[in-house]
């Protein structure tokens, strides 16, 4: 064969090509500390023996091996290739730490602790190919790249939270979420077990909390909330459950840390022992908008029923710290009640936050003599002392977690700006955005160690951080817990588990994109696409695909693309750039928001002058949200009523002068979120202002007209009862 220059360049380049390949193949999340690619490679077959002192990781990887491969490991050091997996309490390996050896010949995996090797397991597998995490895997050879691996974690504490009060998931649900977890180090799973719109624990001295605060709808003591509509809607976990599943994530080095919210966040307690509540009249809502959900401070018999609930804690959770809330009290509960009122008096007491105070020392008294540590939310340092091992959840700001370190308190770090992952992703998405429009880059930003200017002793008190899921908007769309928890929450465990100077959004990103995806697909994750970025300039439509090698599909009438939709080659040359709409699919099977350029108005909506009437009082507007913000057009703002809405409540839109148009959309909730909508109603419309026709039933808070004349007039009208304490209202989206 003749050679030439060209060919010859070729095949070097090509060499290069692979040996850098090689390297790029690893792309591991989190970041381990230390990676050294040594070339060549391990492979795994039926050939291969499993030995080592480490039972529960050596069967978790043999069945990790026949499930997701079909691959059967032998036992022994015998295999014509063999695996190690060993703890040696007495080797300098570092906490959770793990050295990780792939020669041609033999995998070593070294730890002081369980932890640590179960992290090299995890490291391991994601040498693997990403069906390692499918079920009924059928690869019969695997390739491990040889490396040498030195690692172990930034942080002692990497948590992820998830609230099940106000959204319930089956516990087959929290399973998959502690797999889920497990393969990203993450070591601590926090549970907000209770809170004002469910109680999800079994406790067996106070049967009602389960019998009847585990459950709302019509004819329950809780009315209905969250989008859980007029039905009975709940469930909780047994003991029996929870011991369970309290194993099954120790076993994958997890720690459970329940938390009961108290004394605020506590309807579901109240309603079914009216007596833990204040004796008051007290209208005053708490800022998730419930009414007497506050624990009285002044009756003594509530000490006892909190120590008994702890009891029964303890014994489910072998947690060393036991979560009692703290967060968000409506202290207008107590200034009100004669029992707080009469018991500051006799405590000489100025301010209710001293009450509070008083509550969390109690806590703090019973939390402690069952041998554990108090947690709470970061209002729990305002009122005075606590004990110096009592730890703080910082989720107000950074500077909140900050003021609990300086105040000599333990502190895990969650800012909303960061950490939430209830927080929507960017302005179109469902999700709340109290705190911050949290993407997944604010996710991999945190680190209140750089970010604030500790002390050394200081620092000892940073335990780490976590992503936390609230749950008030996840009734839909179908698993949007997934999508709100993935990638982001890939972020915070990169954040939490590696070191500040290895840390590059940028090569996370290609990491996440190129190799991650796979793997969170094969794990059996509805993660989170990135949408492509649309503008349009000079009759053409630019599109940036979100992450290379993006398959980004289109269409040009304005619907949803699907995958029959053609796939995008470049840009689009138009004069009617309002019709086109643009995703990003992963494999057909998964894909992101859809978008239209972003520098035009892709609605073209028509705005004529309108008044409105309605069944709801002056005095029961919010202020911040005035009935003028629904005539304004401006689809952002919304009208905010402060009561629920019952069947005959109503507003109506009347036009000065009759509309010609298409289509009305007729939108109530909070824009972009729908929750305070009208879950049980139907729209009319009128075309002389006094006859009404009756139209379309809500759905998810939405109703559209398309009528035959000239509109005059639109009411909305409740058919049931709303499920939130607050009630909103839009501008009418009215189309040509
Ligand atoms: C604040 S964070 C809350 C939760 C809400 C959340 C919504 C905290 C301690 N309390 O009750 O679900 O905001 O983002």
């Amino acid at each position: 064969m003749k050679v030439t220059y060209r060919l010859l360049a070729a095949i070097i380049f090509g060499a290069l090509l692979s040996a850098c390949s090689q390297k790029t193949e690893i792309k591991l999340v989190p970041l381990p500390q230390e990676v050294t690619v040594t070339g060549g490679s391990f492979t795994v077959d039926n050939s291969t023996s499993i030995t080592g002192n480490a039972e529960f990781e050596i069967n978790y990887l043999k069945e990790k091996l026949s499930n997701g491969a079909s691959i059967q490991l032998k036992d022994g050091a015998e295999g014509k290739r063999v695996i190690e997996i060993n703890v040696d309490p007495q080797s300098a390996v570092g906490k959770e730490g793990y050295t990780l050896s792939v020669l041609p010949d033999k995998i070593s995996i070294a730890a002081s602790d369980n932890g640590g090797a179960f992290y090299g397991v995890q490291t391991l597998l994601q040498l693997m190919p990403a069906e390692i995490y499918s079920e009924g895997g059928k690869l019969g050879k695997i390739k491990v790249p040889c490396v040498e691996i030195e690692d172990a974690p930034r942080f002692g504490y990497r948590g992820a939270g998830l609230d099940v009060s106000r959204t319930f998931f089956p516990i087959e649900t929290i399973y998959d979420f502690i797999d889920w977890i497990s393969y990203h180090k993450i070591n601590t799973f926090h549970w907000h077990i209770t809170d004002d719109n469910g109680w999800r624990i079994e406790i067996k001295k106070y049967p009602l909390l389960t019998e009847k605060g585990a459950w709302r709808g019509p004819d329950e003591v809780l009315p209905p909330a969250y989008g859980s509509g007029n039905k009975r809607y709940g469930g909780f976990y047994t003991q029996e459950e929870i011991k369970a599943v309290v194993k099954y994530a120790a076993e994958r080095n997890i720690t459970i840390i329940p938390e009961i919210d108290m004394p605020g966040h506590s309807k579901a307690v109240i309603e079914t022992y009216p007596h833990v509540g204040c004796t008051n009249k007290d209208k005053t809502m708490s800022v998730n908008g419930e009414v007497n959900n506050v624990w009285c401070v002044g009756k003594e018999s509530n000490y006892q029923m909190i120590d008994d609930i702890v009891a029964e804690l303890v014994e489910l959770f072998p947690s060393k710290l036991i979560h009692l809330g703290g967060d968000e009290v409506n202290m207008d509960n107590w200034k009100s009640c004669p029992h707080c009122q009469a018991f500051m008096r006799k405590m000489g007491m100025k301010k209710e936050i001293e009450l509070l105070n008083y509550f969390v020392r109690r806590m703090e008294k019973i939390v402690n003599k069952y041998g554990r540590v108090l947690v709470g939310w970061d209002e729990i340092i305002k009122g005075g002392e606590l004990e110096p091992s009592t730890t703080v959840y910082g989720w107000g700001s950074m500077k909140r977690g900050a003021n609990a370190v300086r105040e000599g308190q333990p502190t895990v770090f969650l800012p909303g700006q960061y950490c939430y992952l209830d927080m929507k992703q960017s302005e179109f998405e469902r999700g709340h955005n109290w705190a911050a429009i949290v993407t997944l880059d604010s996710c991999y930003k945190i680190d209140p160690i750089k970010m604030n200017d500790f002390t050394p002793e200081e620092e000892k008190l940073v335990l780490g951080i976590q992503g936390n899921l609230w749950c008030e908007l996840l009734d839909r769309p179908e698993r949007f817990m997934e999508y709100q928890f993935f990638p982001r929450l890939c972020a915070i465990a990169e954040a939490a588990w590696t070191n500040a100077e290895l840390k590059d959004y940028n090569d996370f990103y290609g990491r996440i994109t190129s190799a991650h995806y796979d793997r969170l697909h094969n794990m059996g994750i509805k993660f989170r696409l990135p949408f492509p970025e649309v503008v349009y300039e000079e009759g053409i439509l630019k599109v940036t695909p979100p992450y290379e090698g993006a398959v980004v599909r289109y269409t040009a009438d304005a619907s949803e693309p699907t995958t029959s939709s053609p796939v995008l080659k470049g840009n689009i040359e138009t004069a009617e750039p309002e019709k086109y709409r643009f995703a990003t699919f992963y494999k057909d099977c998964n894909q992101s928001m859809a978008v239209g350029a972003s520098n035009i108005e892709l609605y073209h909506y028509i705005t004529p002058e309108v008044s409105i009437e309605s069944s709801y009082k002056e005095s029961e507007s919010n202020r911040s949200f005035p009935m003028s913000n629904i005539t304004s057009y401006n689809m952002k703002k919304y009208w905010r009523v402060n009561r629920r809405s019952y069947p005959g409540d109503f507003v109506t839109y009347t036009f000065t002068e009759p509309v010609e148009c298409s289509k009305i959309t007729v939108e109530t909730g909070v824009p972009n979120i729908t929750f305070y909508s009208c879950t049980e109603g139907h729209v009319e419309y009128s075309y002389n202002g006094t006859d009404f026709i009756k139209g379309d039933e809500f759905v998810y808070g939405t109703a559209v007209i398309k009528p035959q004349e000239k509109v005059k007039a639109v009411k909305i009208v409740f058919d049931g009862m709303s499920d939130a304490l607050i009630t909103s209202f839009q501008n009418l989206r009215i189309e040509k």
